[in-house]
């Protein structure tokens, strides 16, 4: 079988940004690939974490996981930090990669231009360790969304390269995003991406938010005066919530411009509000029943780290033998 890999931060709670782009196709891949999905808590340390509140982050995105569906008896699913080969193979390809390659990142500028107070290297070579998170699983493809498509491409340029180094060592990996909702936007700010680390939580719905949250959110999305429905550049916030609309309806966009044609923005606000809760209820019900079995939640990352461990050794014996260490 071809071999998926993907991950998220556990930062805060899953968006629906990160659900519709990203999580929500995870589960569609289960049966015909080998699929291994992590949480990448390392990658998580770039930004300042309280220790406690950061172990709770984990285990609660673990049982979001698997509440949005992930079947860990079908796919790998583990920590980043339980298998030591992607710190390992990170260092080796840091030494890869250039400085120059980093330094055009839109991710590192964007980050390091809101958290000032905490510019470090971590951060700076995070694509390196995401290259690695890749590579180690000899993957074929990465399904991710939009925002991620520039560090995909460098990961692909460093394992090209080593490739050429040092003789066929990776498998170069293909990037897959979904053909609607590879880009959820910010409710407050249609031209940014809905993003969970958003300073106004106005911004951004997240999939364990309770029914009036939800209502109030949608309510406050910010549209502007056109008064049409219609999927258009020119209507970024229409456009968003119509995408939205349709990731979780299954209805195609012509389908909505009709339903709402000579109708308000009020109308499709409180609708797709409904839409919202409706496909968010059982999740969240799930999760509550993950979050009360931490007995379950251990055994299911304890299995995946093992299983994990052992394809990524298989890919570390190569590449310290191709590259030289003794
Ligand atoms: N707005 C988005 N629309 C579609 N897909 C998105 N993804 C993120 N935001 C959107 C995809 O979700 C996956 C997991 O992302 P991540 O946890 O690794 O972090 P991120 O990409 O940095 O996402 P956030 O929500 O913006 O997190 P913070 O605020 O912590 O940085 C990825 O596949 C990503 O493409």
């Amino acid at each position: 079988k071809k071999v998926i890999f993907s991950g998220a931060q556990p930062t805060g709670t899953l968006t629906l940004g990160n659900y519709l782009g990203a999580i929500q196709n995870w589960k569609s891949f289960e049966d015909d690939f080998q699929c291994i999905y992590s949480i990448v808590d390392l990658h998580s340390l770039t930004i300042r974490t309280n220790p406690e509140e950061f172990k709770e982050s984990c285990l609660s995105m673990l049982a979001q996981y698997l509440a949005c569906g992930i079947n860990p008896d079908k796919n790998i699913v583990f920590f980043q930090s339980h298998v030591p080969q992607h710190s390992e193979l990170a260092w080796i390809l840091n030494c890869n990669t250039y400085m120059g390659e980093l330094n055009r990142m839109t991710q590192f500028k964007d980050k390091s231009a809101n958290h000032k107070d905490n510019i470090n290297a971590g951060l700076f070579a995070y694509p390196a360790l995401q290259a690695a998170d890749i590579l180690l699983y000899k993957t074929n493809l990465v399904p991710v969304g939009q925002d991620q498509k520039q560090h995909l491409e460098l990961a692909r340029d460093i394992a090209t390269r080593f490739n050429n180094n040092y003789g066929e060592t990776f498998v170069v990996p293909e990037i897959y995003t979904p053909k609607l909702g590879a880009k959820i936007m910010s409710l407050q700010n249609p031209n940014v991406k809905m993003s969970k680390s958003d300073e106004n939580p106005n911004a951004y719905i997240s999939i364990l938010d309770d029914e009036k949250n939800l209502i109030k959110k949608m309510k406050r999305a910010v549209t502007d005066n056109e008064g049409v429905i219609r999927y258009s550049d020119e209507q970024p916030g229409i456009k968003n919530l119509i995408t939205i609309y349709s990731k979780l309806t299954g209805l195609q966009i012509e389908e909505i411009e009709n339903k709402y044609e000579g109708k308000g923005y009020g109308h499709l606000k409180t609708d797709l509000a409904e839409i919202v809760v409706e496909s968010l209820n059982p999740i969240q019900t799930t999760y509550n029943k993950y979050m009360n079995a931490p007995d379950y939640l251990q055994e299911v990352y304890t299995k995946g780290a093992d299983k994990a461990k052992e394809l990524a050794e298989d890919t570390m014996k190569k590449v310290k033998n191709n590259i030289g260490l003794v």
